[in-house]
Formats: C-alpha cells, sequence, structure tokens
C-alpha cells in the first residue's frame, strides 16, 4: 500500500489495487507535483505486472517513410520538406523494394511505414507501396500509413474510409501505427496543426479499421504547447474508443523534440516528466494491453528506467528512423538484438521477441516462425 498520508493518492491506490478505473479527476490529480514520482511508479508497476507479468517485449523491424514531402506544416515536425526543398525526397519503387529486400536479409519481421503527403503523388502511389512490398517479401509484416495518410487519401479520391482501408488490406497491410494523435483536444490541435485530420477523423479511421479486423496503436504528442488537462482528455478519448473495440493494441507516449521545429524555442520534457507521463498513461488506459517506451525518441536510460513505470515494450532494433534524428534525438540509428536483449534483463525483466501482433517470434539461425499469441492478463 502508498505510504502517503495525501488521502486522494490513497483512495486512488486502493482503485488501482481493486482494478478499478480512475476518472478524469483522478488522472489530472497525478500530475500535481504533491504526488511522488515513485508512487506513480509502485502503481503503474502493479498493473503492467497484472498485464503482462514480466515480460519485455522487443521486435526486429525497420522504417520506411518513403517521401518527406509534406502539404502539411505541422509546427512540431522536423521531417517535413517543401516540394521544392533541397532537402526533399521521394523513394523510387527500386529503392523502396531494396529496403524490402535489406529488412529481409536481417531477420526483420515488421516494416513501419509512414511518411509526407506528397503534393503530386495520387493515392495509387500509395496503394502501390504497400503492394510491391508485399508481393515481394509477403512475411514482412507491413504496418503503414497513418489516420492522417488514410483521410488525405480518401481527401484524394472522394472514397470512405471504409473503401480506402478494404484496398489497403486487400494489397498487404497489416497493421496501422499510432501517428497523428498529437494531442486531440482542438485548443491545442488547431495551434500545432490545425489543418489536417481531425480527432473526429482519427477516431472514425482508426474505428473503421477495427471494424475491418485491423489491430491499430495510438500515441500521444506531448511536451510542447499542451498543459496536463489536453492529455487526461487524450488518454480517456482514447479509453472510450478501446471500450468500443478492443482494436488498440499499444499506446506509445511520443516526448516532443523541438530541434528543427517550429516550436524550437520549447525545451525537450525532462526524464522525469517523461516517466510520469508513462506510469500516468498504463494507469489511465486500464484497458489497452501494451504501453511502448519508444528507445528512439526517449533516449536508451529513460526507456530502460520506463519498464519500472508502466511500459512492457522497447519497440524494435529500428532501422532508417528520420522522424526523430531529424528532431534532435540523440539515440543511435539502430539497436542489436544483444543491447536490446541486455537492455531488458538489466531493468530485471524476461526479454521476449514479439511480432506486430504480439505473437512470439521463434528463431532457428537465420529463419523464423510465430508462435501463439503472447497471453496477457485482466
Ligand atoms: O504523429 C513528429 C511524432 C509521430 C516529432 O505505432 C514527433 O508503433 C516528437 O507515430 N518530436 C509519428 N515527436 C511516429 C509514430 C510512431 C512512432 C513509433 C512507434 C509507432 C507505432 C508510431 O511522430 C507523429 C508525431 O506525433 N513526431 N515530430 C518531434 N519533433
Amino acid at each position: 500500500m502508498i505510504s502517503t498520508a495525501a488521502p486522494q493518492l490513497q483512495r486512488i491506490s486502493d482503485k488501482v489495487h481493486a482494478g478499478e478505473r480512475l476518472t478524469f479527476d483522478e488522472g489530472l490529480y497525478l500530475y500535481s507535483p504533491e504526488v511522488p514520482l515513485g508512487e506513480l511508479a509502485v502503481l503503474a508497476n502493479l498493473v503492467r505486472e497484472r498485464k503482462n507479468g514480466n515480460l519485455a517485449y522487443y521486435n526486429i523491424n525497420t522504417h520506411l517513410n518513403p517521401t518527406n514531402v509534406c502539404v502539411y506544416r505541422c509546427s512540431f515536425c522536423a521531417f517535413r520538406a517543401d516540394l521544392r526543398d533541397e532537402k526533399g525526397y521521394l523513394m523510387s519503387d527500386e529503392q523502396i523494394l531494396d529496403r524490402g529486400r535489406e529488412a529481409s536479409e536481417n531477420g526483420c519481421t515488421e516494416m513501419h511505414i509512414v511518411g509526407g503527403l506528397h503534393h503530386q503523388m495520387k493515392y495509387d502511389w500509395y496503394l502501390n507501396v504497400v503492394r510491391i512490398l508485399h508481393e515481394a517479401y509477403p512475411r514482412l509484416h507491413l504496418k503503414g500509413w497513418t489516420a492522417v495518410e488514410i483521410n488525405w487519401f480518401a481527401h484524394l479520391t472522394k472514397r470512405s474510409y471504409r473503401e480506402i482501408l478494404t484496398d489497403l488490406v486487400e494489397a498487404g497491410l497489416g497493421s496501422m501505427p499510432g501517428g497523428g494523435a498529437e494531442i486531440f483536444h482542438p485548443e491545442v490541435r488547431d495551434q500545432i496543426c490545425e489543418h489536417k485530420a481531425d480527432a473526429t477523423n482519427w477516431f472514425e479511421i482508426h474505428r473503421t479499421a477495427h471494424e475491418l479486423g485491423l489491430r491499430t496503436n495510438c500515441t500521444m504528442l506531448y511536451g510542447h504547447i499542451e498543459k496536463p488537462y489536453h492529455r487526461i482528455d487524450h488518454l480517456v478519448r482514447l479509453r472510450e474508443l478501446q471500450d468500443e473495440t478492443g482494436g488498440l493494441q499499444t499506446f506509445i507516449p511520443l516526448a516532443f523534440l523541438p530541434e528543427n521545429t517550429g516550436l524550437d524555442h520549447i525545451r525537450r520534457p525532462s526524464a522525469v516528466e517523461d516517466l510520469r507521463t508513462m506510469a500516468i498513461s498504463r494507469l489511465m488506459l486500464d484497458n489497452i494491453d501494451h504501453i511502448k517506451a519508444y528507445w528512439i525518441m526517449l533516449g536508451i536510460g529513460v526507456a530502460q528506467t520506463a519498464l519500472a513505470y508502466g511500459a512492457d515494450d522497447l519497440d524494435g532494433t529500428v532501422r532508417h528512423e528520420l522522424i526523430y534524428h531529424d528532431a534532435g534525438a540523440d539515440t543511435p540509428e539502430i539497436l542489436s538484438v544483444e543491447d536490446i536483449r541486455r537492455l531488458i534483463e538489466e531493468a530485471g525483466r524476461t526479454p521476449i521477441e514479439r511480432d506486430t501482433i504480439y505473437r512470439e517470434v521463434i528463431r532457428d539461425g537465420a529463419d523464423w516462425r510465430v508462435g501463439e499469441p503472447i497471453e496477457v492478463g485482466a
């Protein structure tokens, strides 16, 4: 039981021990400085171990950002380029297939595909990215295109989200990443990315994906202009969708990295802020199985520590990540399997390689196969 005398924290602790849901106000209270970080860790860890025992997951994956040219100008983004920017690029089919080959040769089970909304590229080009990769490398799980991209494809084609997602699944899409969520509350969203898909669109797209049998992830970009109540609002909205569909697989809190962005006057969140947000996310999202500590953006030390603050997943070995490295991430571009397993073991957890949909990956030399879905608790 919690050691503090604060009655509100004691009540929250009792609820967490009893497996009861926390309210919006309780979540907000957990952000107040009087709540000791160590006590948050104890509570978040309780939920984490209830759901995932002592396991900590990782995968062997690669990123593909086929273009950085983007019609939108989100103020937090360092990756995007204008059509005529020197740094703008667009990958050819051959370059894309080369990435697929490299991924397969290196034992990757997943390719994470996101990019810009290129002024001149039509929907068929994006569909083709999925199709050619899937045809050439059918074992590679393609986790691709965020809700923002799906919304853009619907705008380009005047077709429904359902039709677009059905096409993509038919072409080989395996699941959707959680990006584009940023902060749902319009007081913030209208300031940092006013033109792109809003919260209603984001939720409608994920809901439709779940109805079609796709699992999706979800994220929250924190540490810029938002206040704690915007974060709790964001988490509660995700929890409500999950009550409805059960299709959200993993939540990833994304710490804002300011370098080379339109918000470079803001300092990046501290390690304490990162860990507090990790723990509060674990406590509020009582119906989402996994919380990811994305080491690329948190840094290796904070990601490792986060395994005691609610996180149960370190993402992957990650090749070719650009979005965070353009925004000043000083992490390496790739971690070896040995490194990632060592980080997990040093944190006192048991490493387990998973595929994108949380089945165990069993390796035999250069070959691999997937086992059963990994059992998770309540
Ligand atoms: O939506 C962009 C964020 C997201 C910055 O689903 C930034 O497994 C911090 O969604 N500082 C895209 N964040 C990445 C993403 C993601 C990442 C890892 C795993 C998964 C998953 C999804 O990156 C964007 C935005 O929220 N972002 N710029 C920045 N300067």
